[in-house]
Protein backbone atom coordinates (compact mmCIF):
# COMPACT_ATOMS: atom_id res chain seq x y z
CA UNK A 1 0.00 0.00 0.00
CA UNK A 2 0.75 3.35 -0.57
CA UNK A 3 0.11 6.55 0.92
CA UNK A 4 0.22 9.88 -0.50
CA UNK A 5 0.07 12.52 1.97
CA UNK A 6 0.89 16.38 2.33
CA UNK A 7 2.88 17.41 5.59
CA UNK A 8 0.42 18.61 8.04
CA UNK A 9 -2.53 17.93 5.98
CA UNK A 10 -5.86 15.52 6.84
CA UNK A 11 -3.50 13.00 5.40
CA UNK A 12 -1.82 12.63 8.33
CA UNK A 13 -4.97 10.77 10.82
CA UNK A 14 -4.19 8.12 7.76
CA UNK A 15 -0.68 8.47 8.43
CA UNK A 16 -1.20 8.17 12.25
CA UNK A 17 -3.35 4.90 11.94
CA UNK A 18 0.03 3.24 9.59
CA UNK A 19 1.82 4.14 12.59
CA UNK A 20 -0.57 2.74 15.52
CA UNK A 21 -1.17 0.23 13.80
CA UNK A 22 2.18 -0.99 11.81
CA UNK A 23 1.49 -1.81 9.18
CA UNK A 24 4.10 -2.04 6.26
CA UNK A 25 3.11 0.96 4.11
CA UNK A 26 4.97 3.67 1.68
CA UNK A 27 4.69 7.30 1.88
CA UNK A 28 4.61 9.73 -0.96
CA UNK A 29 4.35 13.56 -0.30
CA UNK A 30 2.16 15.12 -3.17
CA UNK A 31 3.27 18.71 -4.29
CA UNK A 32 -0.49 20.04 -4.40
CA UNK A 33 -0.16 23.30 -5.61
CA UNK A 34 1.25 21.98 -8.54
CA UNK A 35 -0.88 18.46 -8.37
CA UNK A 36 2.44 16.65 -8.91
CA UNK A 37 3.59 13.18 -6.94
CA UNK A 38 7.20 13.27 -5.79
CA UNK A 39 8.40 11.74 -8.92
CA UNK A 40 6.96 14.16 -10.78
CA UNK A 41 3.49 12.07 -11.67
CA UNK A 42 0.56 13.52 -12.70
CA UNK A 43 -1.25 13.50 -9.27
CA UNK A 44 -4.76 13.55 -10.67
CA UNK A 45 -3.95 10.33 -12.57
CA UNK A 46 -3.87 9.13 -8.69
CA UNK A 47 -6.65 11.18 -7.12
CA UNK A 48 -9.06 12.53 -9.58
CA UNK A 49 -10.23 15.31 -7.19
CA UNK A 50 -6.48 16.45 -6.53
CA UNK A 51 -6.79 16.22 -2.85
CA UNK A 52 -4.97 13.69 0.00
CA UNK A 53 -5.52 11.79 1.66
CA UNK A 54 -5.20 8.95 -1.30
CA UNK A 55 -4.43 5.44 -0.39
CA UNK A 56 -3.30 2.80 -2.95
CA UNK A 57 -4.09 -0.56 -2.68
CA UNK A 58 -4.22 -3.49 -4.41
CA UNK A 59 -4.87 -4.17 -7.94
CA UNK A 60 -4.33 -0.38 -8.76
CA UNK A 61 -7.49 0.57 -6.70
CA UNK A 62 -7.37 3.96 -4.91
CA UNK A 63 -8.97 5.17 -1.73
CA UNK A 64 -10.09 8.40 -1.20
CA UNK A 65 -11.64 10.46 1.76
CA UNK A 66 -10.01 10.85 4.90
CA UNK A 67 -13.03 8.92 7.18
CA UNK A 68 -12.87 5.98 5.21
CA UNK A 69 -8.85 5.61 4.59
CA UNK A 70 -8.30 5.53 7.76
CA UNK A 71 -11.21 2.84 8.46
CA UNK A 72 -9.58 0.83 6.13
CA UNK A 73 -6.26 1.06 7.90
CA UNK A 74 -7.66 0.03 10.99
CA UNK A 75 -9.45 -2.76 9.79
CA UNK A 76 -6.30 -4.50 8.56
CA UNK A 77 -5.04 -4.43 11.85
CA UNK A 78 -8.53 -5.28 13.86
CA UNK A 79 -6.57 -6.40 16.89
CA UNK A 80 -5.25 -2.90 16.94
CA UNK A 81 -8.59 -1.76 18.74
CA UNK A 82 -8.19 1.32 15.89
CA UNK A 83 -12.04 0.88 14.63
CA UNK A 84 -14.30 -1.52 16.86
CA UNK A 85 -15.85 -4.53 15.26
CA UNK A 86 -18.22 -4.00 12.18
CA UNK A 87 -21.88 -4.35 13.20
CA UNK A 88 -21.56 -3.27 16.52
CA UNK A 89 -22.49 -0.24 17.82
CA UNK A 90 -19.27 0.80 19.00
CA UNK A 91 -18.66 1.12 14.68
CA UNK A 92 -21.24 3.41 14.41
CA UNK A 93 -20.00 5.27 17.33
CA UNK A 94 -16.73 5.77 15.85
CA UNK A 95 -18.61 6.45 12.51
CA UNK A 96 -20.48 8.82 13.94
CA UNK A 97 -17.54 10.63 15.38
CA UNK A 98 -15.69 10.42 11.97
CA UNK A 99 -18.80 11.92 10.04
CA UNK A 100 -18.58 15.28 12.79
CA UNK A 101 -15.40 15.42 12.01
CA UNK A 102 -15.42 15.53 8.16
CA UNK A 103 -18.39 17.76 8.16
CA UNK A 104 -18.23 20.17 11.01
CA UNK A 105 -14.71 20.07 11.80
CA UNK A 106 -12.68 19.17 8.70
CA UNK A 107 -14.63 21.36 6.32
CA UNK A 108 -14.89 24.20 8.47
CA UNK A 109 -11.27 24.62 9.02
CA UNK A 110 -11.23 24.57 5.11
CA UNK A 111 -11.88 28.41 5.04
CA UNK A 112 -8.62 29.73 6.38
CA UNK A 113 -7.00 27.64 4.07
CA UNK A 114 -8.21 29.53 0.90
CA UNK A 115 -6.71 32.45 -0.63
CA UNK A 116 -9.91 34.32 -1.34
CA UNK A 117 -11.62 33.80 2.29
CA UNK A 118 -12.81 37.17 3.80
CA UNK A 119 -12.25 37.30 7.16
CA UNK A 120 -15.94 37.80 8.20
CA UNK A 121 -15.76 34.04 6.51
CA UNK A 122 -13.44 33.18 9.30
CA UNK A 123 -14.74 34.88 12.20
CA UNK A 124 -18.07 33.16 11.11
CA UNK A 125 -16.27 29.65 11.14
CA UNK A 126 -14.62 30.53 13.76
CA UNK A 127 -17.64 31.01 15.75
CA UNK A 128 -19.22 27.63 14.28
CA UNK A 129 -16.10 25.89 15.03
CA UNK A 130 -15.50 26.59 18.95
CA UNK A 131 -19.37 25.47 19.14
CA UNK A 132 -18.86 22.53 17.78
CA UNK A 133 -15.82 21.99 19.93
CA UNK A 134 -18.06 22.53 23.38
CA UNK A 135 -20.05 20.02 22.38
CA UNK A 136 -16.74 17.37 22.08
CA UNK A 137 -15.61 19.27 25.54
CA UNK A 138 -18.82 17.54 27.18
CA UNK A 139 -18.46 14.22 25.01
CA UNK A 140 -14.82 13.69 26.22
CA UNK A 141 -15.04 15.19 29.59
CA UNK A 142 -14.99 11.78 31.62
CA UNK A 143 -13.27 9.68 28.50
CA UNK A 144 -9.53 9.67 28.06
CA UNK A 145 -10.31 9.43 24.29
CA UNK A 146 -13.06 9.81 22.21
CA UNK A 147 -14.15 6.12 22.27
CA UNK A 148 -13.52 5.96 26.00
CA UNK A 149 -10.30 4.01 27.05
CA UNK A 150 -8.80 3.00 23.44
CA UNK A 151 -7.51 5.32 21.20
CA UNK A 152 -9.18 4.97 17.66
CA UNK A 153 -9.37 6.40 14.01
CA UNK A 154 -11.52 8.96 15.22
CA UNK A 155 -8.78 10.52 17.96
CA UNK A 156 -6.41 10.43 14.58
CA UNK A 157 -8.87 12.00 12.52
CA UNK A 158 -9.71 14.61 15.84
CA UNK A 159 -5.67 15.17 16.57
CA UNK A 160 -5.44 15.99 12.83
CA UNK A 161 -7.09 18.92 12.50
CA UNK A 162 -7.20 20.22 15.72
CA UNK A 163 -3.07 20.91 15.15
CA UNK A 164 -4.83 23.61 12.79
CA UNK A 165 -6.87 25.59 15.42
CA UNK A 166 -3.22 27.27 16.54
CA UNK A 167 -2.52 28.62 13.55
CA UNK A 168 -6.13 29.80 12.60
CA UNK A 169 -7.36 30.70 16.05
CA UNK A 170 -9.41 28.95 16.99
CA UNK A 171 -9.33 28.04 21.15
CA UNK A 172 -9.67 24.97 22.27
CA UNK A 173 -11.50 23.96 25.35
CA UNK A 174 -10.05 22.56 28.63
CA UNK A 175 -11.15 18.60 27.89
CA UNK A 176 -10.25 19.01 24.70
CA UNK A 177 -7.07 20.52 25.48
CA UNK A 178 -5.74 17.87 27.88
CA UNK A 179 -6.95 15.09 25.08
CA UNK A 180 -5.07 16.75 22.27
CA UNK A 181 -2.03 17.04 24.55
CA UNK A 182 -2.20 13.13 25.37
CA UNK A 183 -2.88 12.22 21.62
CA UNK A 184 0.47 14.20 21.30
CA UNK A 185 2.30 12.34 23.38
CA UNK A 186 1.48 9.05 21.64
CA UNK A 187 4.93 7.71 20.21
CA UNK A 188 2.98 6.54 17.07
CA UNK A 189 1.95 10.61 16.57
CA UNK A 190 5.01 11.59 17.21
CA UNK A 191 6.62 9.34 14.90
CA UNK A 192 4.31 10.27 12.07
CA UNK A 193 4.57 14.37 12.85
CA UNK A 194 8.61 13.61 12.64
CA UNK A 195 8.17 11.43 8.94
CA UNK A 196 6.11 14.47 7.94
CA UNK A 197 8.78 17.15 8.94
CA UNK A 198 6.58 18.34 11.74
CA UNK A 199 8.09 17.34 14.99
N1 LIG B 1 -13.23 15.14 1.10
C1 LIG B 1 -11.82 14.96 1.34
C2 LIG B 1 -11.17 16.32 1.46
C3 LIG B 1 -9.67 16.17 1.57
C4 LIG B 1 -9.01 17.54 1.64
O1 LIG B 1 -9.67 18.58 1.84
N2 LIG B 1 -7.69 17.53 1.49
C5 LIG B 1 -6.94 18.76 1.50
C6 LIG B 1 -5.84 18.74 2.53
S1 LIG B 1 -6.50 18.63 4.18
C7 LIG B 1 -6.30 18.93 0.14
O2 LIG B 1 -5.68 18.01 -0.37
N3 LIG B 1 -6.47 20.12 -0.45
C8 LIG B 1 -5.90 20.43 -1.72
C9 LIG B 1 -6.92 20.63 -2.78
O3 LIG B 1 -8.12 20.38 -2.55
O4 LIG B 1 -6.52 21.02 -3.86
C10 LIG B 1 -11.59 14.10 2.59
O5 LIG B 1 -12.46 14.10 3.47
O6 LIG B 1 -10.55 13.43 2.69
Amino acid sequence: MKLYYKPGACSLAAHIVVNEAGLPVALEQVDLANKKTADGGDYFAVSPNGYVPALAIADGDVLTEASVVVQYLADKQPQSGLMPAAGSIERYKAQQWLAFISTELHKNFGVFFKPDSTDAMKSNNKALLEKRLAYVDGQIADKTYLLGDIFSAADAYLYTVLRWAGFTGVTLPANVSRWFAAVSARPAVQKALSEEGLA
